[in-house]
């Protein structure tokens, strides 16, 4: 029997810290749009999103806010639980790491690489910042700060550490053996290059405040809140119990990260699994950054965008379509409300949108409303639906690689192609002159749209679905495995009123101005 097609990805596990943001929304739509076409394509899928609650900077945003952390976390984390709803994301679970199931992997996690012999107590001193979460070299610092701009301080304790000194060969043979573990390629070989340059052991306990984890066996001892935040991956799977969920889908296949978080996930990580006797995870992929006015988004700058805002002014969809079209997934981009715009009235609303609009009002017009018979095909009909039945093996390898982009740029030659051939062949013009082959123009249009409304779902679910009603495409025929000629539309079937499924979008002013 073949092996069972299973595939688990996760979006960071985001801090609590503050509401979420459209970059907190780009990675989470990414990777729904990646659970959604693997769903579609067979798998069983895993998709974990959830809040990374300890650690000072949450600490402190409760101080800041007059709560108490577990008050605090249980309020912010609930906006992040509520993104699902927010961006129609479909995530299978969504991890707190104040739940129990997460303390007891990491207690687990812990034993393993103490019981190895990789921790050791020992005295800390050097620069921290708590807004990175993250302990900095002397020789970054840049004008007395962390090389991300934030502030440090300077603090000693008594610690345990990891010997992460003693994995830079291993990761590197890792990374050898693994081309794929981590992408884009720019990012790997910054990787290697920064492990290459030699590693330290890592401060991975805390004793000057108590909102974390707790060491096992040690009373004044919580864990640093990386290790506490990267074990969300394994806890969300059942570990420590290795039958179940955990036997099923660990190794991850994906971890999404943004770039900033790159070290954490592709260094420390795989060296704490590796450590624990554990399988590292398959690929991390790191995506760029959504800057707003040229800068990285942030609450502090005022130029914070909401995907409840977005989501308002432009439509969920077309939001959720330009997140993955704009920009090559990898790269920073900067987000703008023209670019914006000129996505939703060129790509969707003039080339996809009235590409459907325009074939089903024929279809409703001029062949009774069913799905129209097909007669022998021409050359350019067969043209038109190889090219449609060919984007199922383009968009995988795109998916396969995270080139979301990419997937939808060759969705939409087919779009330009059914255009072109559209009015190469002016049914509306052959209705008098040759019905039949009319009929057959209509039908290849019709099959072609239900191969990109098939393959438009993992990006936009809802309106691919409308499509898909439009066309009376039955629930059961929507996979993947219906792509092609055996799930083609059936001559006679009756089809509904089209309605528009992607409208222009037109500022308040001009829609006023215009009647
Ligand atoms: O780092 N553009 O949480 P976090 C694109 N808790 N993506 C962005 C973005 C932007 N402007 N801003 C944020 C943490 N992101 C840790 C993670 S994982 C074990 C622990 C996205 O709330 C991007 O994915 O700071 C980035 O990596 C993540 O949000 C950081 O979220």
């Amino acid at each position: 029997m073949a092996a069972a097609k299973r595939y688990y990805l996760t979006t960071p596990i985001y801090y609590v810290n503050d509401a979420p943001h459209i970059g907190h929304a780009y990675t989470s739509v990414a990777c729904d749009a990646l659970a959604r076409f693997k769903r579609l394509d067979g798998y069983e899928v895993k998709f974990l999103t959830g809040t990374d609650e300890h650690g000072q900077k949450v600490a402190k945003s409760a101080a800041d806010a007059g709560m108490g952390p577990q008050a605090f976390t249980d309020r912010v984390s609930q906006h992040f639980r509520d993104l699902s709803g927010v961006m129609n994301l479909s995530n299978d679970d969504f991890i707190r790491t104040t739940e129990p199931r997460h303390a007891r992997a990491c207690q687990e996690l812990w034993r393993r690489m103490k019981a190895n012999g990789h921790i050791y107590l020992g005295k800390f001193a050097g620069w921290y910042a708590v807004r990175d979460e993250a302990f900095y070299d002397e020789s970054e610092l840049v004008d007395g700060k962390a090389p991300t701009g934030a502030e440090v301080e300077w603090f000693e304790e008594e610690n345990y550490f990891f010997d992460l000194s003693k994995w830079q060969q291993p990761l590197l043979d890792f990374y050898e053996a693994n081309p794929r573990f981590l992408a884009p390629r720019t990012r790997r070989n910054e990787i290697v290059s920064f492990v290459s340059s030699g590693l330290r052991d890592l401060s991975i306990s805390r004793t000057s405040f108590t909102w974390g984890v707790p060491v096992p066996d040690e009373s004044k001892h919580i864990m640093y809140v990386w290790i506490d935040a990267l074990t969300n991956y394994m806890s969300a799977a059942g570990f420590p119990d290795e039958s179940g969920e955990y036997a099923k889908f660990w190794p991850a296949d994906l971890h999404m990260v943004g770039k900033d978080i790159i070290r954490f996930h592709t260094v420390y990580w795989p060296a704490f699994l590796m450590a624990a006797g554990l399988k590292p995870p398959k690929r991390v992929f790191a995506h760029g950054w959504w800057t707003s006015e040229g800068q990285k988004m942030s609450k502090s700058l005022g130029n914070f965008l909401t995907p409840q805002d977005l989501i308002a002014r432009y439509g969920l969809d077309p939001v959720r379509y330009f997140l993955l079209r704009e920009l090559p997934f990898g790269q920073d981009g900067n987000f703008s409300h023209a670019a914006m715009i000129r996505r939703i009235n060129t790509d969707l609303a003039n080339d996809f949108g009235n590409l459907v609009q325009r074939v089903l009002t024929q279809i409703n017009r001029n062949c009774d409303a069913k799905v129209p018979e097909h007669g022998e095909f021409a050359d350019a009909d067969r043209a038109l639906l190889g090219a449609a039945h060919g984007l199922l093996d383009r968009a995988r390898a795109e998916y396969d690689e995270q080139q979301f982009h990419r997937a939808l740029e060759a969705q939409w030659e087919v779009v330009g192609a059914a255009n072109r051939y559209v009015d190469e062949q002016a049914p509306w013009a052959l209705k008098k002159t040759d019905a039949k082959r009319m009929a057959t123009v209509l039908y290849v249009l019709a099959e072609t749209i239900r191969h990109l409304a098939i393959l438009a779902q993992p990006v936009m679910p809802g309106s691919a679905a409308r499509m898909l009603d439009l066309l009376e495409v039955p629930n059961g025929l929507r996979t993947f495995s219906s792509l092609g000629s055996s799930g083609a539309l059936k001559s006679g079937t009756a089809l509904p009123k089209p309605e528009g499924v992607f409208p222009r979008y037109v500022e308040e002013g001009q829609a006023k101005a215009g009647g």
